[in-house]
């Protein structure tokens, strides 16, 4: 029964399960670039020649190492696909295929695509579960079913426990499961932040590039400093340099954001993990094993061991067992289009354009960048959900839908009423002044609190609460901030009023439709 086996292009893993029992010499893999999947969202530049050379590369080692036959379609191809349907269904004209075989992708809208071909091509379609995840959906529901709120917390010491990551029997290592609170250092210090990982584009990434460069011109971002991985060993040398080189630091200054330092000392391997070319367990446990080596402290391995097995499995929990409604809510009705400078960096906010800039120029920027600067403008000025998730999935290379959309609309933009985080993320110009070295040269100056020259996060914080009161007043952590805003004078909160309409009204005369 020969089968076609598809594979997505977030799906590049050895292991994918849609590759298990493959017969080797009847059996298509099937990888495609197509255009519906590079322009659903006008993805980064850099994320597309990230993927279709990751994608050419994985199909490579599947015909050369194992010596599959791979069916795989270029967008330079002279007759290009327009999406993963027209793709499969070209293949099945050009073989004799019995079944379809695929594994259950990252997102809703892929699904429903996928759903629709049993019927479409007459052909069986068997979805098999992802597994390359460490917590399946149904292990999720049962653990989240009669929960009215989630919390990471709980959920991540169960995924502890059922690994047996960083545990002393059944115990944690250091005799705490968190240690966060020694994570959140200002930048104070003299930094000497190593070189990120690098690896040369070769000929296949240039090729990938020319085609971005022809066929996206109009999408955000530049291609040149490509310097990311695209193949499983590169991505190992990555992970290993992480673990070698900046782990150790990686928990103290994991909120800090320093101009000119875009990689910090964050892993940056999302994008391969979420790709497939790294596994999870590979990271963790290699973050682990540091520790047990005296070569990082237990803050900072215990830090990024969450990001994976915590965050990164409940987010994804979340993802299908909300979808797809999720995608929807907007409990602060917010409405306000996205300014056009988070396309083009035009702002005299020195922290959102430096944010904004480095985001054009790696498709990466680290998380207090996207929660306390982007996403906390977008929670405080009520910018469409819609548009701020379509805007985060575009722009970073790590973004697929299952990660960002629990991200932005349940963490940063509290559009879930609080199902994902017990209260908004929302900070005045003092979190981001105390945790960067941006407002050093800003326009604004961050220690006044109205007035035309004021930071804007100062008015903006008080007028979200404001504006809000009927759904936040009663959140017991968000109380305090109310009684704060009630001791104020009527002359102060007139101003704040005054310079918020003032500046709100300045952000709807820069929208920009071009993305
Ligand atoms: C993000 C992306 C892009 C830009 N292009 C492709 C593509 O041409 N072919 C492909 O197989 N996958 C691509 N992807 C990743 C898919 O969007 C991803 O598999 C779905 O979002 C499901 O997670
Ligand atoms: Fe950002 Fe305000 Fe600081 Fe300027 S002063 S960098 S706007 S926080």
């Amino acid at each position: 029964m020969p089968a076609l086996r598809v594979v997505l292009g977030d799906q590049l893993s050895n292991e994918i399960s849609s590759l298990n029992n493959i017969d080797a010499e009847n059996d298509i893999v099937l990888i495609c670039e197509v255009f519906a999947e590079a322009t659903y969202v006008k993805h980064h530049k850099k994320k597309i020649a990230f993927l279709f050379s990751a994608m050419r590369h994985f199909s490579e080692e599947l015909r050369n190492k194992k010596k599959y036959q791979v069916e795989y379609f270029r967008l330079s191809d002279p007759e290009p696909m327009s999406s993963f349907t027209q793709a499969v269904e070209k293949t099945l004209a050009n073989h004799k295929i019995d079944e379809i075989i695929v594994t259950s992708p990252g997102e809703y809208r892929v699904l429903t695509e996928i759903n629709g071909w049993q019927e479409l091509f007459g052909v069986p379609v068997d979805i098999r579960e992802d597994d390359r995840f460490l917590c399946n959906q149904f292990e999720f529901r049962k653990w989240s079913k009669d929960r009215k709120n989630l919390r990471m917390e709980y959920f991540y010491r169960e995924m502890r426990k059922k690994y047996s990551i960083l545990m002393d029997g059944d115990q944690p290592v250091g005799g705490k499961w968190n240690f966060d609170i020694e994570n959140r250092k200002s930048p104070n210090s003299n930094f000497d932040v190593p070189e990120t990982f690098s690896s040369e584009p070769d000929k296949v990434t240039l090729d990938v590039m020319k085609l971005v460069e022809d066929k996206f011109s109009d999408h955000m971002g530049v291609l040149s400093g490509f310097h990311f991985a695209v193949n499983a060993t590169q991505a190992k040398l990555a992970l290993t340099q992480f673990i070698d080189e900046r782990l150790k630091y990686f928990g103290d200054f994991q909120d800090a954001m320093i101009q000119g330092e875009p990689w910090m000392y964050h892993s940056h391997i999302g994008l391969y993990l979420n790709c497939g070319l790294l596994s999870p367990l590979e990271c963790i446990q290699a973050a682990e094993q540091a520790y047990h080596d005296n070569h990082a402290p237990l803050n900072a391995v215990e830090g990024f061991i969450r990001q994976i097995l915590g965050w990164r499995e409940f987010v994804r929990g979340i993802y299908w067992s909300e979808m797809p409604d999720y995608a929807a809510l907007n409990f602060f009705e917010a409405k306000r289009e996205l300014p056009a400078f988070y396309w083009d960096a035009d702002t005299k906010m020195n922290c959102l354009h430096q944010s904004v800039k480095e985001t054009s120029q790696n498709a990466y920027a680290h998380h207090i960048q996207r929660l306390m600067v982007l996403g906390n403008f977008a929670l405080l000025t009520g910018i469409n959900p819609a548009q701020v998730n379509a805007w985060f999935l575009s722009v970073y290379v790590d973004a697929f839908e299952w990660v960002e959309l629990p991200n932005v609309s349940g963490m940063a933009l509290f559009a879930d009423g609080g199902y994902l985080a017990s209260k908004p993320y929302a900070a005045g110009g003092g979190y981001i002044n105390k945790m960067s070295n941006y407002c050093k040269g800003c326009s604004y100056n961050v220690t006044k609190k109205n007035g035309p020259d004021a930071c804007p996060f100062n008015y903006l914080y008080w007028d979200f609460l404001k504006r809000n009161r009927n759904k936040l007043g009663n959140n017991h952590r968000v109380g305090m901030m109310y009684k704060v805003y009630d001791r104020m004078s009527d002359e102060k909160k007139e101003l704040i009023a005054e310079d918020s309409d003032k500046f709100l009204a300045s952000l709807d005369d820069n929208t920009n439709p071009k993305h």
